[in-house]
């Protein structure tokens, strides 16, 4: 039997969800009820887990209190890899009805599935996400994250269906046909990566469109990848719209983790289905309320593939304020960076070391390189810099050409993304005596 872990609050969504204004006594109480259940469950059905608290000599029965939550191990990315895919699964494939994915630091992807009530609690989180958000059942939505593995596409769908506004499954790409869409369909409301929302603000202008004349859009949701207040101010300047920042990561549902409210100051979380804590990275210890750590998720209500105290690498913090919006659920600061050297454009994780994996296929000599992020009228671009070592020399111009192509074509194959490769002088990339700084990220320089 699989345990009911969310519907024993009889919740009332909508109009206004009941439970993002439970009283704070309240929310506790089902935050450590669920957390027992949870670590239960992780206890009893996921062996890297159960090895983990036996090394600790902790057991499900030391969670009493709230806090207790320290008493448990964390999770790291590389935990997900190496149960490569279904080893932390806590329930049979019978009763998984989703499975998504995410890159990884090698070719294989992160898998992460969903119990239809995963399914259902991942609805309801969208659905809260996106009603703070000011969207409703009259709005028509162009949905713009990628549909497929990647978990926004798909997820957004169902929370906009849930509350009933009328969807368009567009994905990304295809930027003239999206400002057709939005204007022939009388979109009013937008899901999408910020930087690609950019991009979409010039293309419009190039069409000789003003959105704020010929656009309803009026609104939308903005994330899967950090975006500043500076960000912000140009896309509701530029194009009309209120811009809300939706933040969430496929390991512990997708997007619908949190969700900025009508005040815009940092995204709720839904924090009767996700615990957080912010912990010092490097010594994993708390960080007082207020202080800046890496942020570290439990989550309390699903089935499928519970995970426990998740590293995240994201850097934020608990924001102890009250919102004016009256809700108890508290906010954490918008994320601008993470831990780790992983980096997103256009919304697709990508790890130095997936290039280097790249380049290493096309040719077998280790090459230098280096990654340089830029952002061109709003769209995130990278290019690839590679040094050329004696091995790779060819006598023509258009040898070396061909092998700068199949430099980007091998990038291309790995990270799905499209890339500008140039071959530098030997010696012109800088070294380090530590670690390489393998990226220079300018897009935030402006
Ligand atoms: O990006 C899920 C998502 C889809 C969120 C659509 C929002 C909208 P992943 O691909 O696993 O999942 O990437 C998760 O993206 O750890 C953050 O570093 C970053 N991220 C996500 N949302 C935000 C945000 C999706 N609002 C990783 N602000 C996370 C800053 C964000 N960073």
């Amino acid at each position: 039997m699989i345990p009911h872990l969310w519907n024993d609050l009889e919740g009332t969504f909508f109009p206004e969800s009941a439970l993002d204004y439970m009283p704070e006594d309240r929310l506790r109480e089902v935050q450590l009820q669920r957390l027992k259940a949870v670590t239960a469950l992780a206890y009893d059905r996921v062996p890297l887990f159960r090895e983990r608290m036996t090394a600790k000599g902790a057991k499900p029965a030391d969670v009493r209190r709230l806090e207790d939550v320290r008493r448990l191990p964390f999770m790291v990315k590389n935990d997900l890899r190496d149960t490569y895919p279904y080893g932390l699964f806590a329930v049979p494939m019978s009763e998984v009805v989703r499975l998504h994915a995410s890159s990884g630091t090698t070719g294989k992807p992160i898998v992460v599935g969903y119990t239809a009530q995963d399914m259902d609690v991942w609805k309801q989180a969208i659905m809260r996400s996106l009603y703070s958000a000011g969207f409703r059942r009259a709005d028509v939505v162009q949905n713009m994250y990628g549909y497929g593995l990647f978990t926004g596409g798909l997820g957004l769908h169902g929370g906009l269906e849930g509350i009933g506004a009328t969807v368009i499954p567009i994905s990304g790409g295809n930027s003239e046909r999206q400002i057709m869409v939005m204007k022939d369909f009388g979109v009013t409301a937008v899901c999408s990566t910020p930087s690609y929302f950019i991009h979409l603000i010039e293309v419009a202008q190039k069409m000789g469109l003003d959105f704020k004349r010929d656009l309803k859009v009026r609104r939308g949701v903005f994330g899967a990848e950090p975006w500043t207040d500076h960000m912000r101010q140009y896309i509701e300047a530029a194009s009309g719209i209120k811009a809300y920042d939706i933040y969430g990561l496929s390991e512990i549902i997708g997007p619908g983790v949190g969700n900025e409210c009508e005040y815009q100051d940092g995204p709720h979380i839904f924090e009767d289905h996700f615990l957080v804590e912010i912990v010092d990275p490097a010594t994993l210890e708390p960080v007082p309320d207020g202080q800046e750590g890496e942020l570290v998720i439990t989550t309390l209500s699903k089935q499928a593939m519970p995970v426990i105290r998740y590293r995240t690498r994201d850097i934020t913090a608990i924001d102890i304020r009250p919102c004016r919006c009256g809700r108890t659920i508290r906010r954490i600061r918008r994320i601008s960076r993470r831990s780790d050297d992983m980096f997103i454009i256009r919304g697709v994780n990508v790890f130095p070391t997936q290039i280097e994996t790249a380049l290493l296929k096309t040719e077998a000599s280790l090459p230098h390189y280096q990654i340089v992020l830029t952002r061109k009228s709003g769209l995130d671009q990278m290019e690839v810099r590679v040094e050329v070592t004696g091995d790779m020399l060819r006598d023509s111009v258009g040898e070396m050409e061909q092998l700068q192509k199949r430099f980007a074509r091998s990038i291309e194959q790995i990270t799905g993304l499209h890339t500008t490769v140039t071959l530098v002088q030997p010696g012109s990339i800088p070294r380090s005596a530590g670690k390489a700084k393998r990226l220079l990220d300018t897009r935030n320089e402006a």
